[in-house]
């Protein structure tokens, strides 16, 4: 795997030098709306820790990652009047993965709305 680039976007993000819709922020995660929503409501949450992806982030990153997942997850739940959730994560560009920093995409769901792409 390669070794993380500090200078990729959401990494630019945590360090304000570029903005970004942000929602949820806590001592070790942020997140914030995807800006290519592929639903209504799409927010990624990332770890404020370098991880390039989940193989290579550190125990305690993962777990404050998955709670705010579930905060956030809770959160987009009301706010979009959800009646389910896609979760998901993405690992190298083979694996689908875009953007080098750590982060989940959780999309709120209603029966019959297809995602987008
Ligand atoms: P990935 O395939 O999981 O790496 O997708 C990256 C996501 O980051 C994708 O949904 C983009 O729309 C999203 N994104 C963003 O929210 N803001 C940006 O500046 C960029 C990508 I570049």
């Amino acid at each position: 795997m390669p070794a993380y680039d500090p200078d990729n976007i959401f990494a630019k993000i945590l360090r304000g030098e570029i903005p970004a819709h942000t929602v949820y922020e806590d001592d070790h995660t942020l997140a914030f709306m995807d800006v290519m929503p592929q639903g209504e409501g799409h927010t990624l949450v990332i770890p404020k820790a370098p991880a390039r992806g989940l193989l290579d982030a550190e125990p305690e990153s993962l777990a404050a990652l998955i709670r705010s997942v579930q905060v956030v997850g809770r959160a987009v739940t009301a706010a979009f009047d959800a009646e389910g959730l896609t979760i998901f994560q993405y690992n190298e560009p083979a694996g689908g993965q875009t953007v080098f920093h750590l982060h989940v995409h959780i999309i709120p769901r209603r029966e019959g709305v297809p995602l987008k792409r």
